[in-house]
């Protein structure tokens, strides 16, 4: 397992904090993971580390110094954001942004980290907010995952099976309509199988938004060219009333990997856009215009 403390890109909307110091940030992490004869963060790097040249300041602020850290513990990984949140808080106030994390039995792999939404810690697996990335691909994009960690982002089916084959899971799925009303639905467990099914395990809703997935529950995963639900057509392809790769059944009511329509784009005949049947009813007026899912361990909260 292991650690990296520095995002790679910081979220902007969350304001700057003092960042700890780095031999003590190294103390802490040596003495979680038990290595702390081959962690002794060097105070400089040389020009060859660096590649810069003639003596320059090797390091400008405490964000290089954790960039380095970062870099020089490669062998050591986080298995999801809640423990890079549990890494960081003794020390300064977490830090919402892209880290690499790396499950059990799993290789690297970036994500961004909500260490502000009810409570922090949370691992983003699906975000929408502007339209740049477009959502309408094949199985294998779903299964590996497309968008940047940082942007519009789906994470990839992969990588949620391994994230929750680890522990038991709870997913934050936030929403905002074109009003900027911000509702939520959460629930109290989430998991993807293996397989190349992926099916959806949900445990019991809570929230404002409504309850619009638990129909889902025991879904496979369907895209585009590759009908795995039980409806005779395909959901994620055929109806103008569902529209996009998804956790379907008979069809179903949360469709939010659908396509991104502003309010400009909506006419009566648009289809449909992201939806969540209880928050959005699904006529064309009341496409959303944001969606994330996030998920972390379901001990979190009794952990801190
Ligand atoms: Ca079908």
């Amino acid at each position: 397992m292991i650690l990296f403390l520095a995002p790679v890109s910081s979220n902007p909307e969350v304001p700057e904090t003092n960042l700890p110091d780095v031999s003590k940030v190294a103390k802490f992490l040596c003495k979680l993971t038990k290595t702390c004869n081959t962690l002794e963060p060097e105070d400089s790097l040389s020009d060859e580390d660096t590649g810069k040249e003639g003596g320059e300041e090797l390091r400008e602020n405490q964000d290089d110094r954790l960039q380095e850290l970062t870099l020089r513990t490669t062998q050591y990984y986080f298995d999801d954001c809640s423990e890079i949140y549990a890494a960081q808080a003794p020390y300064i106030t977490p830090r919402s942004g892209v880290y690499t994390i790396r499950p059990v039995s799993s290789g690297a792999f970036s994500v961004f980290c909500d260490m502000t939404t009810d409570g922090g810690g949370w691992t983003v697996i699906q975000n929408r907010f502007d339209g740049t990335i477009h959502f309408n691909r094949r199985f294998n994009d779903y299964k590996y995952g497309f968008g940047p960690a940082s942007g519009e982002h789906w994470l990839g089916l992969q990588n949620m099976y391994r994230i929750t084959a680890q522990n038991t899971y709870e997913l934050y799925v936030k929403l905002e309509d074109w009003s900027n009303n911000v509702r939520y639905a959460k629930y109290s467990s989430f998991r993807v199988g293996g397989g190349d099914n992926y099916q959806l395990s949900l445990g019991s809703y809570s929230g404002n938004a409504g309850d619009s997935l638990t129909y889902s529950s025991g879904a496979k995963f369907s895209a585009r060219d590759r009908d795995q639900d039980t409806n005779r057509g395909n959901c994620a392809n055929d109806y103008s009333y569902s529209a996009g790769a998804w956790w379907w059944k008979n069809c179903g009511f949360s469709p939010l990997n659908g396509p991104y329509l502003r309010p400009s784009d909506r006419t009566s005949y648009s289809g449909k856009g992201i939806w969540w049947d209880k928050f959005s009813p699904s006529t064309y007026k009341t496409y959303l215009k944001k969606s994330k899912m996030m998920i972390r361990p379901a001990d979190f909260r009794t952990r801190k």
